[in-house]
């Protein structure tokens, strides 16, 4: 198959089909490329109700927190359950009730510091509370699944530049966490091997798509990636979920995290906005050895630091299409310097 002409790419995840164009990553570009002026953010905002000591918009009081700090949302997607709530079904019509709980997890006190900017401790710091999230929430009786999810950038919806991330852990699995449960399930039936194992096996020997390793984890630029600078991290051993990582895997992954952020920074020399999850196994009904723990990131970004890339016509409509290739993608990555360019 000659892979510079257009053809479709397989995503055993989720099962769906990504149509790949590399030919038109040559094409004429006549829009905006240069950089937005950068806004320099103090270290302490008086205004943000994210930073300590300051009133959130319900007039809570935040600690003077020197770590992480995590509360439930004020504004929360989820609610606890009320009573006992029913289904509702008429003919098409069909809904269920969905309980839930949500919370928001400052990185640090700093309003200023982005994940690529923290020290290896701090983003340690995150991940431990992350986990220790998970392992709580997973214990409440109607949880079924918890989500850990960072947006980052106003680009993404962000409504805060104070670096946080959010869980929401629900009574039901979202679409994706079916979706990509089945796919692992189906594959263990089939090969006898787990999915995300037989993947790391397979990029490490091929190499061209791999952006980062250390002894714990892996960062690549997955084979069937739809976002332009979309990176998938996983474990080297196979772990269900945030909570089996022992510490010596919370540090290597923290430092993934920080490759991977550092790397996305320098790219437009920007700070680089993206949609990270981590992605890990349902917390009721045993142990599922077909769940291997990763995360995806989804980054908008495409050709500058204000041209993004539309889900939007062809792929709103039928199926995902992306121009420059993964390996292109991992390999501009890749060459970029391992030090963050603010200070450099
Ligand atoms: P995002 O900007 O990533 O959406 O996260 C901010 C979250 O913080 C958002 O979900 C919550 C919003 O509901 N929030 C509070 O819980 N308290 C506040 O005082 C303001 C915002
Ligand atoms: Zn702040």
């Amino acid at each position: 198959m000659d892979f510079d002409r257009p053809h479709r790419r397989f995503n055993p995840l989720t099962g769906q089909w990504v149509l790949v164009s590399p030919h038109r990553a040559k094409r004429p570009w006549l829009g905006q490329v240069e950089k937005p002026a950068v806004e320099q953010l103090p270290a302490y905002d008086p205004g943000c109700y994210l930073c300590p000591g300051n009133a959130r918009s319900n007039g809570v009081l935040n600690p003077a927190y020197e770590s992480t700090f995590v509360f439930d949302n004020d504004f929360a997607a989820l609610l606890p359950p009320q009573g006992n709530e029913q289904d509702a079904q008429s003919g098409l019509l069909r809904a269920e009730p969905e309980d839930g709980l949500c919370r928001v997890i400052c990185f640090s006190p700093r309003h200023d510091l982005t994940i690529p900017e923290l020290s290896q401790p701090a983003v340690e710091a995150v991940i431990q509370t992350w986990r220790d999230q998970s392992i709580q929430l997973a214990k409440v009786d109607f949880i079924r699944y918890v989500q850990v999810f960072e947006n980052k950038g106003a680009m993404m919806g962000c409504s805060n530049p104070h670096p946080h991330s959010q869980i929401w852990a629900l009574a039901h699995l979202p679409n994706e966490i079916a979706v990509e449960g089945a796919s692992q399930a189906d594959y263990l039936q089939k090969h006898g091997r787990c999915l995300l194992c037989d993947t790391v096996e397979m990029e490490i020997k091929a190499g061209e798509r791999v952006l980062a390793e250390n002894d714990h984890f892996i960062a690549l630029v997955p084979f069937w990636a739809v976002w332009p600078f979309e990176v998938l991290v996983i474990s080297r051993r196979h772990v269900p979920d945030l909570a089996a990582l022992q510490p010596a895997e919370i540090a290597d992954l923290a430092d993934i995290y920080r490759q991977v952020t550092i790397r996305y920074d320098n790219l437009f020399e920007i700070s680089f906005p993206y949609s990270m999850g981590f992605h890990q196994a349902p917390c009721k009904g045993g142990p599922d050895p077909a769940w291997h723990l990763h995360a995806h990131f989804y980054p908008p970004l495409l050709r500058s630091a204000t041209v993004r890339k539309f889900m939007v016509g062809f792929e709103m409509l039928a199926m995902p299409q992306r121009d420059i290739t993964p390996e292109t993608a991992c390999e501009r990555l890749r060459s970029l310097p391992a030090e963050h360019y603010k200070t450099r």
